[in-house]
């Protein structure tokens, strides 16, 4: 009995992972906000929208015509802020990248930045997408 169990289970669940992932991920971004309270770092918030039937990665960022800016992902786990290496967006769901969870952090901003500067958001399927964030000193 437990034989057949684990064959079902080893049949079932690559048919699972399988249909989760055929679909394309289909994202659109809203609210991208790059927020600067010490001088040369900023954080960046935004909603990220998947309305596909497949997931995506994001994987990388960067500010667009800074290439001494360093941008990274970063979460907070256990009350710490730490990097990460990735942020899944599932199929039909949403990520909020918003204080105290998941943003991007930027380290080595000039102290001109414009009124907008674009962000560039690299995600393993969909590629690079490219949104403008206001910026906003505090
Ligand atoms: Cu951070």
């Amino acid at each position: 009995m437990k034989t057949v169990k684990k064959m079902i289970t080893w049949l079932i669940l690559p048919l699972m992972l399988l249909a989760c992932e055929k679909g394309e991920p289909l994202l659109s971004i809203k609210w991208p906000q790059l927020v600067s309270t010490k001088r040369s770092v900023g954080s960046v918030f935004m909603l990220i929208l998947n309305d596909g039937s497949g997931e995506d990665i994001l994987v990388g960022c960067g500010l667009k015509g800074y290439p001494g800016v360093v941008c990274e992902l970063h979460d907070i786990q256990g009350g710490r802020m730490k990097k990460v290496q990735k942020m899944v967006i599932r199929s039909n769901s949403e990520l909020e990248l918003k204080p105290g969870s998941k943003h991007l952090m930027l380290f080595g901003l000039p102290d001109d930045l414009p009124e907008k500067v674009t962000i560039v958001l690299q995600f393993q399927r969909s590629g690079e997408i490219e949104i403008t964030a206001g910026v906003k000193r505090l």
